[in-house]
């Protein structure tokens, strides 16, 4: 239990703490969490974008101290949203945890159209299939701590149950609209298990509740680019404190799709995150962009 010293400070999923009492770990023991270790990394959402709203103002901290964050899309069933897997990314660079795409039911669709539209950016990526041999992915989740983020439905439990096979986590259907039902409701911390030619250590992986959005309300606009490396060298020539929205006729971005650096549509999707942040639009609405299916978020 939390000691009361801590006061306000929660304790989230990741946390290293220092306890007092007994930590036997025996029926009826009782210890208490008395000291926060300083967390590496902070994974932090909003319910929103907006800060100027109560929801953006409530910030959530999914995870401390992760050192990937696994961006997991299923490519059908529920389809693939690159507005979704953009948000990621940036409160993965805002946080300072390395990306890893992870694009589950490989076995439902194709993944040209998903890898094409990040083709500019050097993200990993893994595909996963029923019978897919998970050899890759445990590479890349060896000696870190690594959290699943993606939307209810998408597989992050199965395959912890793949990963982990005593983690005997809760597995979900999709409903009929392509959405899970959020199976799970808590994030959990398993430790990989040991790999028999593989030594050092596998690394642990967290599987968390499935997200609706993934709001930025507590990243600020400068950092938002971040999140986009694509388009960072097309602000160069911009006017000082270009503010790169689409009416600002001096942006530089324009010209750096115009003469194909990036992808327009990478663009379009960094502006949509600019506009919901100051309230003008909301970006989760994929009906939004009619003409880009997978834009969604
Ligand atoms: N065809 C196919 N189905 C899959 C695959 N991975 C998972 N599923 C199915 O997708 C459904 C949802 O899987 P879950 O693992 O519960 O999804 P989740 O991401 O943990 O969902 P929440 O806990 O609600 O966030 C289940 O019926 C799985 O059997 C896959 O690679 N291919
Ligand atoms: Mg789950």
């Amino acid at each position: 239990m939390r000691a009361r010293e801590l006061g306000r400070k929660s304790v989230v999923v990741g946390d290293r703490v220092s306890l007092v009492g007994d930590v036997s770990g025996a029926d009826g023991a009782l210890a208490r969490i008395v000291r926060i270790v300083e967390r590496r990394s902070v994974l932090r959402r909003t319910a929103d974008d907006d800060e100027n709203t109560a929801e953006g103002r409530h910030e959530r901290v999914v995870v401390a101290n992760a050192d990937q964050l696994v961006i997991v899309s299923a490519l059908a069933d529920p389809p693939p949203r690159t507005g979704f897997i953009d948000r990621c990314l940036v409160a993965a660079y805002d946080a300072g945890i390395e990306p890893l795409l992870c694009l589950t039911k490989a076995d439902l669709a194709g993944p040209d159209q998903v890898v094409g539209y990040y083709a500019e950016l050097e993200l990993p990526y893994v595909l996963v299939r029923p019978d897919s041999d998970l050899d890759a992915l445990r590479t890349l989740l060896a000696g870190r701590v690594s959290v699943l983020v993606g939307h209810s439905g998408v597989g992050k439990s199965t395959l912890v149950n793949r990963l982990v096979p005593d983690a005997l986590r809760t597995v979900g259907v999709v409903s009929a609209i392509g959405r899970g039902r959020h199976t799970s409701t808590s994030a959990v911390a398993l430790r990989l298990p040991r790999t028999q030619d593989a030594d050092g250590d596998p690394g642990w992986i967290v599987d968390t509740p499935g997200v609706r959005s993934f709001g930025l309300a507590h990243v600020s606009a400068e950092s938002l680019l971040h999140g986009f490396p694509d388009l960072v060298e097309g602000t160069v020539d911009c006017p000082p404190n270009c503010p790169h929205t689409p009416d600002e006729a001096d942006c530089a971005l324009d010209a750096w799709v115009a003469t194909g650096k990036a992808d327009e549509r990478r663009l379009a999707s960094y502006r949509r995150l600019l506009a919901s942040r100051s309230g003008d639009a909301d970006p989760r609405e994929p009906e939004r962009n009619p003409g880009d299916p997978l834009a969604g978020s």
